[in-house]
């Protein structure tokens, strides 16, 4: 029953407009907290968030220009690259979240896109996350239909892959990769059978229009992403985002997360990187929105993360059980 309530298939396409993510998101306060969580309790257990954890698996040295990443090789950010890390690392690395209480397991490389070899590598490492009874998430770079097919094969259940912000935004922050390029990405994906985890950034210096434009975009994709992370930018040393970064208002954030949770009703909604700047009071807040997912681990990638006894603290607090049962 879970199953069917979580899985996304056979959802339209969304078909919203501008407009309507305007108004939603201008609603009355307690009137978009009431219909948010109207929609959240129709489709998820509104007292549990889903727990994952990050490993960066290939660090630094990354041919892309996004001007968030501290991972680019483009920026002088301090970051020390790495190469691939061996299987048994990565796998010990999961033992530990499984432990923390992690059931999402996922691993990022800084790459345009993977070679063959390092992708067979990548492929050992989802088996045998699976092995573990984990949850499987890549975020790799862009990929062909037929690397997307490997995957699949060994059993990826998520791939990640963001749009980052709007379409007119966009351009400002990556010159490497086109909107288009992450689209054709995300169909490959699609074709291949695995779950899509996609979303963006915030607090970049983008306007709350921008914001609302990228809810759209991912409403509008042809199926809604099975996980949609909102990520708040996390400050990062060297990287041209820092001269246009601006906090959003916590309020804002809010009623981000409240629009999009009634815009992709059955998608699970974390709060990514960010949580650090955010008090406790904020995230609950944003529990009540319909965010039901987060990081766990006092690093993401190469940033901090709320350490995991303030995490345990503020669910034991809040009443919430982890994992979407
Ligand atoms: N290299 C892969 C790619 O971009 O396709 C995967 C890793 S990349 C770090 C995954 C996502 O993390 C980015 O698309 C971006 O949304 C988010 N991200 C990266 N740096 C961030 C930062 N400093 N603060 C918040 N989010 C960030
Ligand atoms: C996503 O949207 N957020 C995660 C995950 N996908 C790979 C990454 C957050 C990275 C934060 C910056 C860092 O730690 O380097
Ligand atoms: Fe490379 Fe990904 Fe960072 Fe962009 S976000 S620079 S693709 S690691």
């Amino acid at each position: 029953m879970q199953q069917t309530k979580r899985s996304n298939r056979g959802l339209a396409r969304g078909g919203w407009e501008g407009a309507q993510a305007v108004a939603l998101y201008e609603l009355p306060f307690a009137e978009l907290m009431f219909r948010a969580q109207s929609v959240h309790r129709q489709n998820f257990d509104s007292n549990r968030v889903e727990i994952a954890s990050l490993l960066s698996i290939k660090t630094g040295g990354c041919p892309e220009d996004c001007g968030y990443c501290s991972q680019s090789a483009h920026y002088d950010t301090g970051v020390k690259v790495t190469r691939l890390m061996d299987c048994a690392d990565v796998v010990a690395a999961a033992q530990r979240a499984k432990v923390a209480g992690a059931t999402r397991f996922c691993m990022a490389a800084a790459w345009r896109s993977p070679k063959d070899r390092d992708l067979a590598q990548v492929c050992d490492m989802v088996s045998a996350i699976k092995a573990l009874g984990l949850e499987s998430c890549v975020t790799l770079g862009m990929l062909t239909l037929g690397q997307a097919e490997r995957l699949a094969e060994a059993g990826l259940d998520f791939y990640n892959h963001n749009v980052d912000t709007s379409p007119e935004f966009y351009g400002r922050i990556i010159t490497t990769r086109t909107l288009q390029d992450r689209i054709e990405t995300l169909e490959h994906v699609r074709k291949a059978g695995i779950k899509v985890c996609c979303g963006g950034i915030v607090g970049m210096g983008e306007r709350v229009e921008d914001r609302l434009a990228m809810l759209v975009l991912l409403a509008n994709l042809p199926s809604h992403p099975e996980s949609v992370p909102i990520n708040l930018w996390n400050e990062v040393e060297g990287v041209p985002v820092n001269d246009t970064a601006e906090r959003p208002d916590p309020i804002a954030l809010v009623r981000l997360v409240a629009t999009a949770r009634i815009m992709m009703p059955k998608s699970v909604v974390r709060l990514s990187a960010g949580r650090q700047y955010m008090t406790d009071e904020l995230q609950a807040l944003c529990f009540l929105a319909g965010a039901n997912s987060i990081f766990i681990g006092d690093v993401l990638l190469t940033t901090r993360n709320p350490k995991a006894d303030r995490d345990a603290d503020l669910l034991d607090r809040l009443g919430i059980a982890s994992g979407l049962a």
